[in-house]
């Protein structure tokens, strides 16, 4: 897990166990050149980093938070609650429920402190990076760029290749 100099998005998620989906997160974020860092912070077994972590964020050049988690998934809407950077929420696939108790615990945030809530899974780790560049390529030229050769790459593969059985 790296990070670097100076961080513009920080994924963070509630366990090493998650690094398995929010790699991709961080992976498309390295694909757009968006400077990120990774962080394990637990809602659960680090309630007090959870809280330093979203308190510190802003003054650190952290602009948008990725947080996925499983299960009880507090973390995206612990940390939404405690900056107003916007956070997006990953629901990690969980093995009891396949990631519903995730997805439901991350989406049913009450009125006034919104989580963007993502799809269970890889999906759903790889969107959350796209939404965060997004929100920085509204200001940021080089991660537009990148953000619309990205999704320029994603429509050639799939015009390029129009019979599945290819
Ligand atoms: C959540 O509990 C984590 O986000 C993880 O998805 C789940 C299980 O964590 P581990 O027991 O694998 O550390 O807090």
């Amino acid at each position: 897990m790296t990070s670097a100099a100076d961080p513009r998005v920080g994924v963070v998620m509630g366990s090493r166990s998650d690094w398995e989906t929010m790699e991709h997160a961080a992976g498309v974020l390295a694909e757009l050149g968006v400077p990120h860092e990774v962080r394990v912070v637990s809602a659960h077994r680090t309630p007090d980093l959870l809280f330093e972590y979203a308190e510190q964020a802003p003054g650190r050049g952290i602009q948008v938070i990725v947080a996925g988690a499983g299960g009880a998934a507090h973390l995206p809407g612990m940390l939404a609650a405690k900056t107003r950077l916007p956070v997006f929420g990953v629901p990690v696939q969980s093995k009891a429920l396949n990631g519903m108790d995730s997805l439901l615990s991350i989406a049913q945030m009450p009125a006034g402190v919104p989580v963007g809530a993502l799809a269970i899974g890889r999906a759903g780790a790889v969107n959350a990076g796209l939404l965060a560049a997004a929100v920085l390529a509204l200001h940021d030229p080089a991660i537009a760029a990148a953000l619309d050769a990205y999704r320029a790459r994603q429509t050639r593969a799939v015009l390029d290749q129009p019979d599945p059985r290819a």
